[in-house]
């Protein structure tokens, strides 16, 4: 079975679980910034389907940056209230921090979600956080040393 090389995104680093490939982005993007990206190699923000996942993506991304807030792919821009996956997986589990969704903000609402610490809370999308691309197929990561046969 042929398997892609990983991409290389820009201060992105890959994991994988069941199947999928994950990176975890450090750098502050808007959520459509960040979407794009996940786009361009071939995924897209990460869509939580259960539990294990999340609880799985919290621990994981609070390895690399703690306590720091990541895009996820949740997003009610196109009708308030409600929400859907940018990858197209339908909704079949959520978790919100308590009081959130809240749509708050200044005026604009808040239609994009992120994971922080131990639940979801929706953002303003143009605010810039890290984010968590998902990608439905397993990647060669890069070797960690280049070889040198003639050493
Ligand atoms: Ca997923
Ligand atoms: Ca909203
Ligand atoms: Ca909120």
């Amino acid at each position: 079975m042929f398997v892609p090389p990983c991409p290389d995104l820009d201060k992105c680093s890959v994991e994988s679980l069941y199947g999928h490939t994950y990176l975890f982005c450090e750098s502050k993007k808007t959520w459509y910034e960040s979407e794009a990206d996940c786009v361009s190699v071939g995924g897209n923000l990460v869509s939580v389907s259960d539990a294990g996942e999340d609880a799985w993506l919290l621990v994981t991304s609070d390895d690399y940056s703690k306590r720091k807030k990541w895009w996820i792919g949740y997003t009610d821009e196109q009708q308030e209230g409600d929400w859907e996956w940018s990858s197209g997986e339908l909704p079949n589990y959520e978790n919100w921090k308590s009081g959130e969704p809240n749509n708050a903000g200044s005026g604009c609402g808040e239609d994009c979600g992120i994971l922080y610490k131990t639940g979801w809370d929706d953002r303003q999308c143009d605010q810039d956080y890290y984010y968590i691309c998902e990608l439905d197929f397993l990647c060669e990561p890069p070797d960690d040393e280049p070889c040198d046969d003639d050493d």
